[in-house]
């Protein structure tokens, strides 16, 4: 749908997506209603923002008779799918929709879509900051946004067809889309939300939208490490190429690090791209980051020298391996970000020296276990918090004899855990908060629960 000249649209949930598309869509004649469960006074700021146009509000509650007479229902991603309105909406075929699929129904220019289990922020950042390098000396800009904060609906209509738009997608924005980007990477998949999907199966198949909906002519980036990216190689009607730690197969075309170089092969060259040292993030799982951002801006056409310098002053994300001060000798890390085991097990796997490591918050219905026998292997000191601590807990099972000893303190809150973890901590420790749950225990989101870590570890005297 493009023409939205008196089209009747609902929109679910009145934060950053909704706003964005709510302005969008009035802009272009939609009448729009936007329905979110939080009550007027919840949400006096976000109708205070929209204040200039005209939108009806229906707050409080999602009553399906906002469904009456809609010829389109879009989505926040914070919407589950399994919410009675969305399922009446699909039993009375109502086309569902959200801000990126309007977007890339919009879009003038060249996209460039980035998912994965893991990754996608600092990818989608680095991606950014390459092609910022490439478009300083060009007439066209750089756009870059999507789940990574900023809807890049808010800017369609500025866009011009030199420009080009850098995308963070998110499993829960593909469950409705039928569009992808040009250059479309999975970076890997592993378990993640699966208390919104329900299982890995629908996990797995709303990240393989992202492939499925390119058309013939785009390109496809796969993480070749990992078995779930791996195995959606050939779901792309465009080209593939892979990106990964060791050489590629020969014919097979992609990124690869050999002798302090990350390098581009294709069945007629090997081109050096990055140099190690420019590079300063760490952990393998980082490594891996880069390796896919130089595949992506290869084939995006971006020059080894632009990639080099995007690298040489860039220390990271915010709340992802985040240096928050050095204290009493010992290293504090802000990874807040982190909100599933897996990253847990990545973000640990970053260090070699001896960890304390915060975990915690609200757990996705994930499994531990593995983190748990890598935390027998290299964590000295665990501390719990939140309302997965003691899921965790039982998870981690104890010490078991003839094992390396670790220790374990429960906390209700992360500022708790924070003085658990000081009173444990020595010189040349590394204090890790990559908490393996989402925050919304204690919260509004992982950025407030990595600025309320900063805070109280710098209030440490
Ligand atoms: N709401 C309801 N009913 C419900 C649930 C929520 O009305 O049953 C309302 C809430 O009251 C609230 C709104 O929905 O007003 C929240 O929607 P939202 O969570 O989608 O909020 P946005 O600010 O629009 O954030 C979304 C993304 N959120 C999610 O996907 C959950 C943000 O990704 C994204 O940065 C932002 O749009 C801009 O594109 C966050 C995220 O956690 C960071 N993403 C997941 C991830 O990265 O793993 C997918």
């Amino acid at each position: 749908m493009t023409n939205w000249h008196n089209k009747n649209i609902l929109i679910i949930g009145a934060a950053r997506q909704g706003l964005a598309l709510a302005r969008y869509l009035t802009k272009h004649g939609a009448k729009v209603t936007i329905n979110d469960k939080r009550m007027p006074h919840e949400l006096q700021e976000e109708q205070d923002s929209l204040k200039d146009i005209e939108v009806e509000w229906m707050l409080g509650a999602h009553f399906s008779s906002l469904l009456k007479g809609k010829h389109l229902v879009c989505l926040s991603g914070g919407i589950p799918l399994n919410l009675p309105i969305v399922r009446d909406a699909q039993r009375r075929k109502i086309p569902l929709s959200n801000d990126t699929q309007i977007f890339l129904e919009a879009v003038p220019c060249q996209t460039i879509g980035i998912t994965g289990s893991a990754g996608k922020t600092t990818t989608t950042t680095l991606v950014g900051r390459m092609a910022k390098e490439v478009y300083k000396k060009s007439k066209g800009k750089v756009w870059v946004g999507g789940n990574i904060g900023d809807p890049l609906i808010n800017y369609v209509d500025e866009m011009k067809k030199d420009d080009l738009a850098i995308l963070e997608i998110s499993s829960f924005q593909l469950d409705q889309m039928s569009l992808s980007t040009d250059i479309a990477a999975v970076l890997n998949v592993t378990p993640n939300h699966l208390d919104r999907h329900g299982t890995m199966e629908a996990y797995t198949a709303a990240k393989a939208r992202l492939l499925k909906n390119q058309k013939r002519g785009s390109i496809a980036i796969i993480g070749r490490d990992d078995e779930g990216a791996s195995a959606m190689r050939s779901l792309s009607p465009g080209k593939t190429l892979t990106f990964g730690s060791k050489p590629s197969r020969a014919g097979e075309a992609g990124t690869y690090p050999l002798d302090d170089y990350i390098y581009f092969r294709d069945d007629r060259m090997d081109v050096p791209l990055i140099s190690a040292e420019a590079i300063h993030l760490r952990g393998e799982h980082n490594y891996l980051n880069v390796l896919a951002a130089a595949a992506i801006g290869f084939v995006a056409g971006f020059s080894p020298k632009a990639m080099d310098a995007a690298l040489k002053d860039f220390y990271g994300v915010e709340h992802r391996l985040e240096l928050v001060r050095e204290y009493k000798g010992a290293a504090w890390y802000n990874d807040s970000s982190c909100s599933a085991p897996q990253r847990v097990m990545a973000a640990v796997r970053a260090f070699d020296e001896p960890i304390v490591l915060m975990l915690g918050g609200r757990d996705k219905k994930l499994p531990w276990g593995k983190l748990a026998e890598l935390i027998r292997q290299r964590v000295d000191h665990v501390v719990l918090f939140g309302e997965a601590a003691q899921k965790i807990a039982t998870a981690m099972g104890g010490s078991r004899a003839n094992e390396r000893p670790y220790t374990i303190s429960h906390c209700i809150g992360l500022e708790d855990a924070v003085k658990a973890a000081e009173s444990v901590a020595e010189a040349g420790d590394v204090i890790l908060l990559s908490p393996g749950g989402t925050s919304f225990d204690e919260f509004k989101d992982f950025a407030e629960r990595g600025e309320s870590f900063r805070k109280w570890v710098q209030e440490l005297s």
